[in-house]
């Protein structure tokens, strides 16, 4: 800060001012001096000035990292409600300071199949539940991608965050092989030397 001149006593500042950067620059205290203009011995007069710098909200919250791994098995109603965590674990970070700080998260897209969520995230902590059961075998690959968004409380739309969650459906041994066909009959002439070709069967198993 700086006096405006050596005569008016208006302070003004200088420099940019970050509230954000710590304790140390939250707070100023200034000792003053007055003068009479032509220098008397003795005549000066002190006083201190308190200056409290208050935060602005500058800042939105980031994600520390930009993806993060969640993974359960499929067809398993033992997880139904249970929280998980992603790892790395889901954390956003506001630097500001007070409601200027604040963060929840919400799930942007992807939570959905065929029309149906079968996820929710828990806005303060950023943990998962899984709420309706599905197969692996229904999806076409056993990674669903979701975004996940981090918000300052008073401003959802304007100070945000976003990261991706990749969900990963593990595969349960939920299917039995299947032969195909399953009827079949074939013909051999007697006497045919071992080796002899006599029909080609397939078995396929829609686990993974
Ligand atoms: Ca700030
Ligand atoms: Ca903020
Ligand atoms: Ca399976």
């Amino acid at each position: 800060m700086e006096k405006d001149g050596r005569t008016s006593g208006i302070l003004r500042v200088n420099r940019t001012l970050d509230y954000d950067a710590g304790p140390d620059h939250r707070h100023f205290l200034l000792n003053i001096s007055a003068t009479p203009l032509t220098p008397t011995l003795g005549h000066v007069a002190y006083t201190s000035v308190r200056i409290d710098i208050v935060d602005f909200d500058d800042l939105s919250p980031q994600f520390s990292h930009d993806t993060y791994r969640l993974a359960f098995v499929e067809n398993d109603s033992s997880i139904i409600n249970v929280s998980l965590a992603t790892t790395p674990r889901l954390l956003a970070r506001d630097m500001d300071f007070g409601i200027n700080q604040t963060v929840l998260y919400k799930i942007q897209s992807g939570a959905s199949l065929s029309g149906q969520p079968f996820l929710q995230i828990d806005q303060e902590t950023g943990e998962f539940k899984v709420i309706r059961i599905f197969d692996r075998e229904a999806l076409s690959s056993n990674e669903i991608l979701l975004q996940v968004k981090a918000y300052q409380t008073d401003k959802p739309n304007t100070r945000i965050a976003l990261a991706t969650v990749i969900v990963t459906v593990l595969d349960k041994n939920d299917n039995r092989p299947v032969i195909v066909p399953t009827n079949l009959s074939a013909t051999i002439a007697e006497n045919s030397a071992a080796g002899t070709y006599v029909t080609r069967l397939s078995a396929s198993d829609l686990d993974v």
